[in-house]
């Protein structure tokens, strides 16, 4: 085996040798100029297109999306020696003008929506009205026009080489066979280079393909469109079988349903107040009440939580969509997708969503995020849930002074957005209901001097030798992930109460409910954790397991660390105490809906003060916690909440069965459009 690999390595070697040294590349050049210039101008078009989007020198002229250009156009290019020289050309042309067709929509797109253009937009009416209109205003910008430079000179090539006699020589067809196959070799060959050096996340959300600018900077343009192609055709794969089965078991679901009194004393306390919602970025209970030198990581969570109505055990319940999920959830009381997410794959369903009951009800409603509109797909996904308007990106100012992490400071967010809902109010008038994402406090909480100060130390009072006093301090926190996380959310927190205060001054919180909820745990390391509890000043070090002070941090301890907050406040404080009942993301809308006086018959969760401590909560993977029990389905094993439960001897069938019906009826509403009042008359 070694020696034959030897062999083969030799000989390699030896024909590389001769290709430099018999100047062989010039004949190949030569035998395949038309192939040549064609990978030559796509890939320029390619590299213009991320020049003319991508900010920086590092971006566009990146090694990974040149590699991942070339290797598409080379497979591409490579099906066309299989036509004789005639229609190879013929072939190369339609390919070209595709790919040229490719720069031209992204680069106009871009402009627009500073995003890349997706497949599965362009088959709604709706997407393509902008874009057309865009086309108009934008036809005097060069640099959308410059790609054509790329496929007229592609054009010129072959005249040239028509000329000088390049197509008299025909292949035969094994030839061509050959050719054909060294050029897919050649195309493999650098996919497994690609692939190699692609990173876990890089791949990840290659796969999930919601932020399309990171994936064409990683992934170069045409890949990225491929795997749009892709994408976008998944749901309609998914949705061709099994409708009848699907729209069967629907019916019987709500129809066996258990019936739940919905009175009682809050229903309808609510109606016709404004309401303002936080996505409260990656927010986890864990950091709640928490202090370091008795300095409070987030003293307005605190109090308004003290104030308001705190439910104390609430749940995310995110699948890969992560925010994008929890959007999903809360609006509309259904689980995130089985495969893909509802953001991306499912925009253009039919739901029953919060914003719509408020329309209903005369409301003006309308969205508020500081990032690009096309991340998660929102621009198209806020309008299908109903909200009257999306304010993104483009409509708050960002600039290098006031961005941390991933995009515009929640400071600022919010400083902008009350402006934004002044006007509102004076233009629209009331109620209106608002739902503002925060974006600061994201993974993975480096920038931090931008938090300003927050240590996350131990300080100590120790007394010298001479009398006097000194304090030291134990920054056992400090660098690790954790403790930056405390650092970002204490900034976040900082940010919400200066939110707060300017809506008050400007009038904004007398008529209104303040909600807020986490929209899902912050993937913090388990160690992190297991430091916080176990940190020993004495030692420097972390305490040994069979230390008797030892507290034991399980990866169950974890799992229910993933706790996020839901806090219902008014600044009359109508309502307050904490809700200990066991409640999800997915109970959200008819506990809202009862409070605000609007019911959605095709709701999954419950009114959390109707379904009190019979609530289960169902996560996407199958895992499931009631007031009793947490069930984690991988595992197969259950964990009693409290010392001495006792629980019936099917109740663990009994809520798995409950789990596995409510997530198979919840994706089959999404994939089939179950809702859509239409859709019986289209099958
Ligand atoms: C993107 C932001 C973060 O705009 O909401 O999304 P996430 O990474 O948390 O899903
Ligand atoms: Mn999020």
């Amino acid at each position: 085996m070694k020696k034959k690999m030897n062999q083969w390595k030799e000989k390699i070697l030896r024909k590389m040798k001769r290709f430099k040294e018999e100047k062989q590349w010039k004949q190949f050049f030569k035998e395949n100029a038309l192939f040549t210039a064609f990978v030559i101008t796509c890939l320029i078009n390619a590299i213009l297109l991320r020049f003319f989007t991508m900010p920086t020198l590092e971006n566009y002229l990146s090694f990974k999306p040149i590699i991942a250009d070339v290797g598409v156009i080379i497979l591409l290019g490579s099906f066309s020696y299989l036509f004789k020289n005639k229609n190879r050309f013929t072939y190369l042309l339609i390919v070209h003008l595709i790919l040229t067709a490719i720069c031209v929509i992204n680069s106009i797109y871009y402009t627009f929506y500073t995003s890349f253009a997706s497949a599965s937009m362009l088959s709604l009416a709706q997407f393509i009205a902008p874009v057309g209109d865009a086309v108009v205003e934008n036809v005097l910008q060069l640099k959308d026009l410059v790609y054509i430079l790329g496929f007229i000179a592609f054009i010129f090539v072959h005249i040239r080489l028509k000329k000088k006699g390049y197509y008299r020589k025909e292949d035969t067809k094994k030839e061509r066979k050959k050719r054909t196959l060294k050029s897919l070799v050649a195309s493999a060959c650098i996919f497994i280079v690609f692939t190699v050096s692609l990173s876990s996340l890089e791949i990840g959300r290659f796969v999930k393909q919601w932020n399309r600018e990171y994936i064409v900077m990683r992934f170069g343009i045409y890949l990225y469109q491929l795997n749009d192609v892709f994408v976008s055709l998944q749901p309609k794969i998914n949705s061709i079988f099994g409708y009848d089965q699907a729209k069967k078991n629907f019916e019987s679901y709500f129809e066996s349903r258990e019936k739940v009194d919905t009175t009682n004393k809050y229903t309808n306390i609510f109606e016709g107040k404004n309401v303002i919602v936080i996505h409260g970025e990656s927010i986890q209970d864990i950091a709640l009440n928490r202090t370091f030198n008795g300095q409070e990581v987030t003293p307005t969570l605190n109090r308004l939580a003290k104030e308001g109505l705190f439910f104390s055990n609430f749940y995310s319940e995110v699948s890969v969509g992560t925010s994008s999920d929890t959007e999903l959830t809360f609006n509309t009381s259904l689980m995130p997708t089985k495969s893909g997410t509802a953001f991306v794959s499912y925009f253009d369903r039919t739901y029953n969503a919060i914003p719509k009951y408020f329309s209903e009800k005369g409301y003006y409603t309308f969205s508020m995020h500081a990032n690009n509109a096309d991340f998660w797909n929102r621009r198209a996904m806020h309008q299908s849930l109903g909200y009257d308007k999306f304010y993104s990106k483009e409509t708050y100012d960002v600039d290098k002074e006031n961005v941390i992490g991933l995009g515009l400071s929640d400071k600022s967010f919010y400083a902008q957005s009350v402006e934004k809902i002044k006007k509102i109010k004076e233009k629209k008038g009331e109620p209106f209901y608002g739902l503002l994402i925060s974006l600061t406090n994201h993974t993975p909480f480096s920038d931090v001097e931008k938090y300003g100060e927050f240590d996350v130390d131990i300080k100590e009072t120790v007394t010298k030798e001479d009398g006097s006093t000194e304090v030291i301090s134990h920054p056992y926190m400090e660098g690790t992930k954790l403790g930056n996380y405390f650092k970002s959310l204490h900034y976040a927190d900082q940010a919400l109460g200066e939110f707060l205060k300017a809506l008050d001054e400007n009038g904004l919180l007398e008529n209104t409910v303040f909600i807020l909820y986490g929209d899902h745990d912050a993937r913090l390391p388990k160690n992190d954790y297991i430091r916080l509890n176990n940190y020993d000043t004495k030692t420097d070090t972390v305490k040994e397991e069979s230390d008797p002070t030892y507290k034991e941090y399980t990866s169950y301890n974890y799992e229910l660390d993933r706790k996020v907050p839901f806090i219902i406040w008014t600044k009359d404080k109508k309502v307050h105490g904490v809700v200990e009942n066991t409640m999800g993301m997915i109970d959200a809308m008819p506990t809202l809906g009862n409070m605000f006086g609007f019911s959605n018959p095709y709701a999954l969760g419950h009114d959390i003060f109707s379904i009190k401590d019979k609530n289960v909560v169902v996560f996407p993977n199958g895992n499931w916690i009631t007031n009793k029990v947490y069930y984690n389905s991988q595992k197969g094993e259950y964990m009693l909440l409290k010392d001495g439960e006792i629980i019936e001897d099917d109740y663990i069938e009994q809520n798995n069965d409950y789990a596995e019906k409510l997530l198979d009826v919840s994706n089959d509403m999404i994939v089939f459009d179950l809702l859509n009042p239409k859709k019986e008359e289209q099958e």
